[in-house]
This record gives C-alpha cells, sequence and structure tokens, in this order.
C-alpha cells in the first residue's frame, strides 16, 4: 500500500510533472498516441476505500498490458449529479498500448479492471466501486464524427437513460467535466480535441471557476 501511495506522490505535479515513473517504453509499445482514461469511484469495495480503489485501479492496468506513463494525483470532486451519492475519487492516466492493440481492447482490459473491483452495472450514472473511461485514443474519433456528435449532442434527461451500446472516442462528456479535465490537465494539458480542436488546458479554462475549485487534490501519506 505504501509502495502505491509513494508511486501517486513522486507522479504529484508539484513535484515532477509528465514524469515517466515505469522506465522507457519499450519498442513493442506505441508511444506516439495519447491513450488517456479516467478513473472514478465512490464507494467502498468491501473494505476498501475509493482513494485505494483508484490507486490499485492504476496498477491493474499496467498488469491488463498497458504501459503508464504517468498518472495524476488522486482528486476528491463533488458528485454530478449533485446530490446523488457521495463524493467520488477521481485520477487520470496517459498510458502506451502495444502495438497493434485497438481502442476496443484497451476498453476490455478497463473493463476486466473495473470487474475485479466489483463494478456492478445498474444504474446509469449510479454509485460505482470503480468507473474507468477511456477518454482518448490518440486523435481517433470512434466509431466516426456522426455517432459521436450524436452522443455528446444528447440531452441531459436522454444521458441519464441511454447508454452506449458500443465504444465511442472521444469520451462524449469528458470537456464538460472538472471532475476530468483537472486530473487530465496534469497528464494531457497539450492534447488536442480531436473534434473540438482544442487543449485540455483550453477546455479546462473555460470551465466556471467554481467547477475546477471544488475537485480537490488529496495529499496521500508520505512514504517515510
Ligand atoms: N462506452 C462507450 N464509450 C466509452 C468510453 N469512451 N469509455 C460504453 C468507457 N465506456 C464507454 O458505460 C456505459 C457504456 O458505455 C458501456 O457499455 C461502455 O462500454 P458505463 O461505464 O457502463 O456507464 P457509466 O459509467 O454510467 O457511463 P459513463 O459514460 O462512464 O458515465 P460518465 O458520463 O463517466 O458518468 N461524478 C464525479 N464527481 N466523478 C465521476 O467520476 N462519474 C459519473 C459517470 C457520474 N458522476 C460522476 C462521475
Ligand atoms: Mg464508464
Amino acid at each position: 500500500m505504501s509502495l502505491i501511495f509513494w508511486q501517486f506522490k513522486i507522479s504529484a505535479p508539484k513535484l515532477a510533472p509528465q514524469v515517466n515513473i515505469y522506465g522507457s517504453v519499450t519498442p513493442d509499445m506505441e508511444d506516439k498516441k495519447s491513450v488517456l482514461i479516467a478513473l472514478g469511484a465512490n464507494l467502498t469495495f468491501g473494505d476498501m476505500l475509493p482513494e485505494e480503489t483508484v490507486l490499485r485501479a492504476i496498477r491493474g492496468l499496467r498488469e491488463g498490458g498497458l504501459h503508464l506513463i504517468v498518472c495524476s494525483p488522486l482528486y476528491r470532486t463533488p458528485c454530478f449529479p449533485a446530490g446523488a451519492g457521495p463524493d467520488y475519487v477521481n485520477a487520470a492516466a496517459r498510458v502506451a498500448a502495444p502495438r497493434g492493440m485497438t481502442a476496443a481492447d484497451v476498453l476490455a482490459i478497463l473493463h476486466a479492471v473495473e470487474a475485479d473491483f466489483g463494478r456492478k452495472r445498474d444504474t446509469r450514472w449510479g454509485m460505482r466501486t470503480l468507473d474507468i473511461d477511456l477518454l482518448a485514443f490518440g486523435d481517433a474519433v470512434l466509431p466516426d464524427l456522426a455517432t459521436y456528435r450524436h452522443w455528446r449532442d444528447m440531452s441531459t434527461e436522454m444521458q441519464v437513460i441511454a447508454a452506449p451500446d458500443r465504444l465511442i472516442v472521444p469520451h462524449p462528456r469528458m470537456h464538460e467535466r472538472a471532475f476530468v479535465l483537472v486530473p487530465l490537465g496534469v497528464v494531457a494539458p497539450e492534447w488536442l480535441h480531436p473534434v473540438l480542436g482544442q487543449s485540455v488546458a483550453s477546455l479546462l479554462a473555460a470551465l466556471p471557476a467554481a467547477d475546477r475549485a471544488a475537485v480537490q487534490e488529496i495529499v496521500g501519506p508520505s512514504a517515510e
């Protein structure tokens, strides 16, 4: 446990943003694409607190075959929609995928890690022990621009009841959420949204200041 927190502390932005904390990307890894991942949890899994679940899930990404390039600190964030449950713990990671791995392959790894941490899909936007979303797979727009726009432009009322039956990339709501963009701003501030044409840093700056301020970094215990 302390080792995981140590890794988390090393990756904290004040110390060393964009540091490759897990060694070099090997030649069989595709390093050019930004594969960006968001993690969130707001329910305990057994006696495991959401903080620990998220940290262990980040390690699970590696065990699933992804190479972790950098991860953000953990953040405590108010539940969206407001009042629908306890605060969340959120984080983001930038990973490299082995050459030839598709976005669907990456999503399958994310789902396997979610399952390891007791994820159940009962309610859309419901409370969860762990949610891992594929935010971006380089500059891919999947399955196509029209389908991406359909999900992005859906009314909030429809979003609550309708879940996509296929992978949509970039994640259709990533650009409007401080709980996604604040952690992502640490690991990939310059990534350009392939449809909106804006960087993570500029999407983040466009959010209401109150939304950004509500995302609070969690300071882990020291490694000593
Ligand atoms: N799916 C399609 N595209 C993707 C993608 N890019 N990444 C599919 C991940 N999954 C994708 O997802 C529903 C279906 O979308 C799945 O079949 C998946 O294969 P889900 O994870 O089962 O359901 P969900 O988590 O309710 O949907 P989603 O889209 O992940 O929800 P959101 O929009 O991420 O909202 N408040 C705070 N503070 N922090 C949070 O992290 N998260 C949510 C979930 C709500 N409120 C929150 C947070
Ligand atoms: Mg999800």
